[in-house]
């Protein structure tokens, strides 16, 4: 008898992550989505021999695509689906939000209602903005310059990311919150179940924290839902605190979220 599809999606290892090897990066957001729901996945830079260049073959500029009828990606993270795409053959999606999107959907964590999705949607958006404002605070000018080349207008960013930004994000997302306190109890931003827009935005909450411990801890009180009930409460959830223990959880370094100690609040 064929096994009930949730249960196949469990145990065959259909999705691979294909993401640059050693970086939590954006491609944690993905993981996360995938961990919370048990699905099993290939990490494919990470797990595979020669992995990366499996990987580098899909974003490579000379690509024009693939066996299976996708497009080349820009960039990862990207998806690989076995199967689910034309024709049977395997679907390769790209953009951490879309890539959210199609999880989201097939996993269960998009809410409850249908209308529920496009909040979600919503809320995981921003979290990715504030994820890319993060990223910007060490690399200002240009993703490919070091960041001692590029180390003023770095410090610069950063005093707005974290007088500016941090505040207004944080506000709104405690706001998001406390609008759903009846049934997310703050724990939950949408609906009162687990959504890719609570794992997201848990994820850019821990980069941020990781990069700004002390305007982090500074603003601690301002925003007791966003980081004590939220926060904390999901990150004491079992299937967080196991993974967040095991060797799969990579440690932040040379990638969104980088600690340099002269861009935080002194
Ligand atoms: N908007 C894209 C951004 C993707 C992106 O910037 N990926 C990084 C790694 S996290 C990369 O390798 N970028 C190469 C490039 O932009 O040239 C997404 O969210 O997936």
């Amino acid at each position: 008898m064929a096994e009930p599809q949730h249960k196949r999606q469990k145990t065959d290892k259909k999705y691979e992550l294909l993401y640059h090897p050693r970086i939590p990066g954006r491609g944690e957001y993905v993981r996360l989505a995938l961990e919370a729901t048990g699905t099993q996945f290939v990490d494919v830079a990470n797990q595979e021999e020669g992995g990366y260049a499996k990987v580098q073959a899909v974003f490579d500029p000379k690509s024009v695509g693939d066996e299976h009828g996708n497009p080349p990606a820009f960039a990862p993270p990207i998806l690989k689906v076995h199967g689910e795409g034309k024709e049977g053959k395997d679907l390769v999606i790209s953009q951490t939000s879309n890539i959210l999107l199609y999880l989201g959907s097939k996993l269960g964590l998009i809410g409850s209602q249908e209308h529920e999705l496009y909040i979600v949607n919503e809320i995981a958006l921003t979290a990715l903005d504030l994820s890319d404002g993060a990223h910007d605070t060490h690399h200002p000018l240009a993703s490919v310059k070091f960041y001692e080349d590029q180390k003023e207008a770095a410090l610069e960013n950063s005093k707005n990311f974290r007088e500016v930004r941090i505040p207004k994000f944080f506000s709104y997302f405690e706001r998001v919150l406390k609008s759903n306190e009846a049934e997310g109890k703050g724990r939950h931003l949408v609906g009162s179940k687990l959504t890719y827009a609570d794992t997201t935005l848990w994820q850019v909450l821990d980069g941020v924290k990781f990069a700004f411990p002390k305007e982090v801890d500074a603003r601690q009180d301002d925003y007791p839902l966003l980081l004590g009930t939220f926060y904390g409460g999901l990150k004491q959830e079992k299937w967080l605190a196991e993974y967040l223990e095991s060797d799969r959880r990579l440690k932040y370094s040379m990638g969104v979220f980088r600690h340099y100690p002269e861009l935080d609040r002194q």
